[in-house]
């Protein structure tokens, strides 16, 4: 591929609701800063942005559980992240925020720009309207039940437990988050941008073009948009809170958030162009800009088909590549704020960085354990033994270990300097390990440039394991015991050093984009100025001048104790306690049925309420699937005196006919509730295995229908 004149790299902008957690870092932040640090080490013209996105329906919600004012909110969560990122080493050029004027006008004039074309579409729509808040009820103002996966989780835009992104149509008993009222529906206006009318263009830009370079998760999620059919997507909302619709006849609406926030990146430039005497357009408007955005897997609808489609109307470039990344899961489970299950980027921060032995070196751990679990191409796991095991089994005992054994020795059997390297004596195993060298400074470079971070780092420490064994084969402190026999024998520990200590050089360079603090101590070991981290120099041999002195060596990572370890899984799970038991209170007020598969723990009772229950054992008369949901199941049931029809989110566990004639537990005096429009008079039990399947509860031996359960 060739070389682009200049880069734009951006990282999707958070919301302003609230901390992110280490998912976050791993999917959109850190491999955007690694990339961003090789290309400036390469002495690329690269620009990154990021910023707060402090629009959308998240943020009014969060001021009403918070008791206080959007704006108050923004302004705390803006800082705070900011605040994060930077002490994690994430080096945007401008960290912004879409409040900005510059955000508003620009945001505006995208809207105005492909209006006055007559790019977008004015329709008129029934929309979801609380009559007691007297408003409309945009995406998270509208709660109910998942059509994919029951969860009581999901809102008129998505689905907070499976993920899918919903229209608030799709909601199974849809209820007002501001009042709790079920809505009624009414007429309104909105632009629309028809995403239909471009199909031609997705397939030839995405399905063609980039089938190759692009990850498959990524073609793959843009092709099952594509080949679902694209819909024509509203960009205006009724709400008071975001950048307001430029125009007199929409008073009273904003811009949909997932139009304005991506445009934060061009406004982000601009600001940052402002700042830095530069110009901003080049960055948007020349071909032989690379752009590249780094999310997560949630995002990539809108930063491949939506965003790209604004930038084409608008006359811009299009990203080169969306290299999004899956989700990251915690201990087991997934990541979730709701549940408090989670690692907040300000608790490592705080329990790790800020403390005594910490700073540097513990961000550059983070940033270590995320790249090596990034999950690139399919979901992955943080767990605190993992984390443990890398940093204690890699960064300590193979990178770290490298590096001090070297200078030790070099302070010990070459006087502190850099030995010189004696050609006559140069044997297959010193060649070996250069060509080694060179071969993988190519790797990580490809590796880099391919957004496969992962095993550009595998490589890197690779070369240090290497560089361990080459040592353990050369026991330069053993033959240091021969010396007074042999003085011939010191040109082969200085050999030694100096390919050790060449091959240090090389790491501090290979690692910076990783780990930028290591590579920092790296160089002060050495004596030597930042120019030395010139991408430039990865491969290089002589990099260190023979003759010059070195400073002692420092430990570049400490370990990682068993009691940090325990301290922090008995933390998460206090803390998932917790938040389940404020959820049981919101459940029980709610009267919400317990159709969550979260891990919950319940609280003692007393056998009266235990008592209230009325179970019996019915049998399956007959099954059907629920139209559009793919986890419900609707079933008839012989209770012996009576029958029943159940909505039950089995489909995913059974077919229809396995469950016909099949004994099952029933709760009936459970308050009737509709599911897809068909009430559901009753619940039917069932057990999850460890493999999350659910199994039907039923009697040992068969019973007449309507027989007590107790
Ligand atoms: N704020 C959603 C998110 O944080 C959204 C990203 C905007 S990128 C332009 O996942
Ligand atoms: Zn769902």
């Amino acid at each position: 591929m060739t070389t682009p004149k200049r880069y734009l790299i951006t990282s999707a902008l958070p919301y302003a609701n609230g901390l992110k957690h280490v998912g976050h870092l791993a999917g959109a932040y850190i491999p955007a800063d690694i990339y961003v640090r090789y290309l400036r080490a390469q002495k690329r013209d690269v620009v990154f942005v990021c910023g707060s996105d402090e629009h959308g329906t998240a943020i009014p919600m969060q001021a009403i559980k918070e008791g206080t004012t959007s704006q108050a909110i923004i302004d705390k969560y803006h800082v705070a992240m900011k605040e994060d990122f930077a002490d994690l080493d994430i080096s945007f050029d401008i960290y912004h925020r879409t409040s900005a004027p510059i955000h508003h006008e620009t945001a505006q004039e995208f809207f105005t720009k492909l209006n006055d074309a007559g790019e977008l579409e004015i329709k008129e729509s029934e929309q979801f309207y609380d009559e007691e808040a007297k408003t409309f009820l945009a995406d998270r103002f509208i709660k109910g039940i998942c059509p994919n996966c029951s969860s009581d989780r999901a809102y008129g835009d998505q689905c907070e437990n499976c993920g899918r992104t919903l229209s608030p149509d799709e909601l199974i008993d849809p209820v007002s988050t501001l009042s709790g009222k079920t809505p009624v529906r009414k007429k309104t206006t909105h632009w629309y941008l028809p995403l239909g009318k471009h199909e031609q263009f997705f397939r030839d830009w995405i399905l063609e073009q980039h089938k190759d370079d692009w990850r498959n998760t990524v073609v793959g999620q843009c092709r099952s948009w594509i080949d679902g059919g694209l819909q024509s997507r509203a960009v205006t909302r009724d709400l008071d809170w975001g950048v307001k619709v430029p125009l007199k006849e929409a008073e009273g609406k904003v811009l949909y958030v997932w139009f304005d926030a991506p445009i934060g990146y061009v406004s982000a430039t601009k600001q940052w162009a402002l700042d830095n005497k530069k110009d901003w357009r080049p960055y948007w408007e020349d071909k032989d800009t690379r752009l590249v955005h780094f999310v997560g897997k949630d995002n990539i609808v809108f930063h491949c088909i939506i965003f790209p489609l604004m930038l084409k109307l608008h006359g811009n470039i299009l990203p080169d590549n969306v290299p999004a990344n899956e989700f990251l899961n915690l201990e087991g489970d997934k990541m979730s704020t709701s549940r408090n299950w989670k690692l907040d980027q300000r608790d490592y921060i705080n329990d790790f960085v800020k403390k005594e032995n910490g700073g540097g070196q513990c961000v550059d751990m983070l940033r270590y354990y995320l790249t090596q679990i990034a999950p690139e191409t399919k979901d992955s796991e943080f767990t605190w033994k993992g984390f443990q095991d890398a940093v204690n089994s890699e960064l300590v005992a193979i990178f770290g270990n490298y590096v001090n054994r070297t200078f030790v020795l070099m302070h010990k059997l070459c006087g502190g300097k850099v030995p010189k390297l004696h050609e006559d004596i140069l044997d297959d195993e010193d060649r070996r390990l250069f060509e080694h060298l060179q071969r993988t400074a190519l790797t990580v470079q490809y590796s880099i440039e391919e957004f496969r971070f992962r095993e550009a780092l595998f490589e890197i420490i690779d070369i240090a394991r290497k560089g361990n064994q080459y040592m353990q084969k050369k026991e330069p402190w053993i033959v240091a015991k021969q010396l007074a026999e042999n003085p011939g024998a010191q040109k082969s520990i200085d050999n030694c050093l100096h390919i050790c200590l060449q091959l240090c050089a090389n790491l501090s360079v290979l690692i910076n984009p990783f780990l930028p603090n290591t590579a920092k101590k790296m160089l002060h070991m050495m004596k030597v100025v930042d120019k030395m981290l010139d991408w430039e120099n990865a491969g290089k041999l002589k990099l260190l001048s023979v003759g010059y002195s070195l400073r002692e060596p420092q430990l570049l990572f400490r370990k990682i104790e068993d009691e940090e370890i325990a301290y922090q899984i008995e933390k998460l799970k206090s803390g998932l306690v917790k938040s389940n038991a404020e959820k049981n209170k919101a459940v029980k007020m709610e009267e919400k049925s317990p159709s969550t598969n979260q891990p919950v723990n319940k609280s003692t009772i007393q056998y009266d309420d235990f008592a209230k229950l009325e179970l019996k054992a019915g049998t399956v008369l007959s099954c059907e699937k629920v139209e559009k949901a793919d986890k419900l199941l609707k079933l008839e049931i012989d209770l012996g005196t009576e029958k029943r029809t159940i909505v039950s989110g089995i489909a995913l566990h059974y077919k229809p006919e396995d469950v016909v004639g099949k004994q099952v537990i029933v709760v009936t005096n459970l308050s009737p509730r509709k599911m897809k429009g068909i009430e559901s008079q009753g619940m039917i039990l069932t057990a999850e295995d460890s493999d999350g399947k659910l199994q039907l509860l039923k009697p040992e031996n068969p019973v007449a229908p309507g027989s007590n359960v107790s």
